[in-house]
């Protein structure tokens, strides 16, 4: 079976940088995939993204050695028992609140007798190899979003369940959770304060912390921090940033909605 890089690569201690896909198209995908990043994630939860589209975004990831992830909308186990048959190396699994939502979210990335997930990899088996059912417990990456007030609260026994792979904030979400305006790269006392906690956390438990930011500035402070996953960039923000920033030089238009300091709006 083929190996997951990522998981081999926070293995041996080392930082990852990837990038977010919020665009339905197999050709963005590759694009995005050929820029040196370590991984991907299909936003199917804010992108706009249906299953439909996954497979060919997948397919088109498959053209790299970089490791294909996808955000389930919700923390439903058919949806991520159909994106793991379609290819991808790892779930992120938004706002996942208490032990037993968490629980779930690893039953349905491992097979029975350790899980619930149902045989049919479908597309998966291609990608990975015809060994795959027997290998892919522990090849499958389960990562939980923490940022919700429920979850904040809970943190440690989301982080320490058994199986999980890693702990990934949402720095919006965590914001809106804690009272605050959804600011991106946040510099709140609280929200800083609630990050190093869940980081601490993670590395008591043993779990890769993973962080999503919106500029490489912020991405450097987490990787310093010892954040194993960043996420530096999304393809919507890139495309609309860059554009923005090229057309303002050349003809001095601002835009009505300002680009955030941090130069990023990638959710
Ligand atoms: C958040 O900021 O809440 C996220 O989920 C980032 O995608
Ligand atoms: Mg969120």
């Amino acid at each position: 079976m083929r190996m997951n890089n990522l998981k081999k690569l926070w293995r041996e201690g080392k930082t990852t940088v990837g990038a977010w896909l919020s665009i339905p198209s197999g050709f963005s995908a590759e694009v995005m995939a050929h820029t040196g990043v370590d991984w991907l994630c299909v936003d199917m939860q804010h992108g706009c993204i249906d299953y439909s589209d996954v497979v060919p975004m997948l397919t088109a990831i498959s053209t790299t050695n970089v490791t294909p992830l996808v955000r389930v909308p919700w923390n439903e186990p058919s949806m991520i028992m159909k994106v793991l048959d379609a290819g991808a190396y790892g779930v992120i699994v938004p706002m996942v609140s208490n032990r037993e939502e968490a629980e779930r979210a690893v039953a349905a990335c491992r097979y029975p007798p350790t899980g619930m997930r149902s045989n049919g990899p479908n597309r998966a088996f291609m990608y990975s190899g015809a060994d795959y059912q027997k290998h892919s417990d522990k090849e499958m990456l389960c990562i939980v979003m923490i940022e919700t007030p429920e979850g904040i609260e809970k943190m440690e026994e989301i982080i320490s369940t058994p199986g999980l792979d890693g702990a990934y904030i949402g720095p919006t979400d965590l914001a809106l959770a804690l009272g605050l305006p959804p600011v991106m790269d946040n510099d709140e006392p609280l929200h800083v304060a609630t990050v190093n906690r869940m980081l601490e956390l993670c590395k008591k438990h043993k779990v890769v912390a993973g962080m999503h930011t919106g500029s490489s500035k912020y991405s450097q402070r987490y990787i310093d921090q010892g954040f194993q996953m960043v996420m530096l960039v999304n393809d919507r923000a890139a495309m609309s940033n860059f554009v923005k920033a090229e057309v303002g030089r050349l003809t001095g238009w601002t835009p009505a909605v300002p680009t955030a300091p941090s130069g990023n709006t990638g959710y």
